[in-house]
């Protein structure tokens, strides 16, 4: 049995005084019987406020993204092991905005998932075809070819330390979302291809839905067999609809 994760990716999104009113709101309705883990991955600078709002409640951080270098110089870049030091331990890696806007590769997404289980963090590894390689029927392929970076690069047995999010690319940040249908053909692929090297990882391993996920649809979705949480964007900056799809995720 799979413990559900609900984490919110707030992207760019945010100031003092918004988090603030927004983690009050979390913290004063989390339900402290809830069973599912629940995250929240806010931009790097505001890590530490969002640690201190959360005092004592089940809400984990994570950070969005991490550099693939350990230390030296690389300005602008935020490495594990800060945000490890600063309380986090989840991290995103390979966003589809990440791989389309600022060129991450397969390669280098494979290597900052290294380093993130390296610096004690447990990557949440983002994957998705776009509406054009949907549409010409390589969905599969190109997931596959974005977890083979991985599994070459770490070997499988690394996947015991990580999330997998399946992201279409078409519902992230357009209000799409994938139908529970669809979102779970690629779940179960996914689980079967990790199954071709190792039935343990594939049964064990979280995959979590990303694309316009919302109280509306969170329920359907998060009742397919090989859907075991979610990646939230826009509503993980409503307290009340995050909170509601961690209750309904149970
Ligand atoms: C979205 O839901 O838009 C996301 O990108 C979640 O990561």
């Amino acid at each position: 049995m799979r413990t559900k994760l609900i984490a919110g990716n707030w992207k760019m999104h945010g100031s003092k005084s918004f988090i603030e009113t927004l983690m009050n709101g979390m913290t004063g309705q989390l339900n402290a019987a809830m069973k599912s883990d629940v995250l929240v991955c806010p931009p790097t600078i505001y890590i530490p406020l969002v640690k201190n709002l959360i005092g004592d409640k089940a809400i984990a951080v994570g950070g969005q993204d991490l550099s693939e270098q350990e230390q030296g110089a690389y300005t602008g870049e935020i490495s594990g092991d800060m945000l490890k030091d600063n309380g986090c331990q989840y991290v995103i890696v390979g966003h589809s905005e990440r791989r389309s806007l600022y060129c991450e590769t397969d390669i280098l997404v494979a290597h900052k998932t290294g380093k993130a289980i390296e610096c004690g963090l447990t990557p949440i590894l983002c994957v998705g075809e776009t509406l054009e390689q949907r549409e010409k029927g390589t969905t599969m392929q190109v997931v596959e070819q974005q977890l083979d970076a991985v599994i070459d690069t770490l070997g499988i047995d690394a996947f015991a330390n990580i999330v997998v999010a399946y992201e279409p690319v078409w519902a992230i940040g357009t209000g799409v979302t994938a139908s529970p249908d669809q979102a779970q053909e690629v779940h179960s692929a996914i689980r079967a291809h990790l199954r071709n090297k190792s039935a343990q990882v594939a049964e064990s391993i979280k995959i979590l839905y990303g694309g316009s996920m919302k109280a509306a649809n969170a329920e359907e979705l998060l009742a397919q067999p090989d859907i075991d949480g979610g990646l939230i964007g826009g509503a993980s900056l409503k307290a009340d609809e995050f909170i509601a799809i961690c209750n309904i995720a149970g």
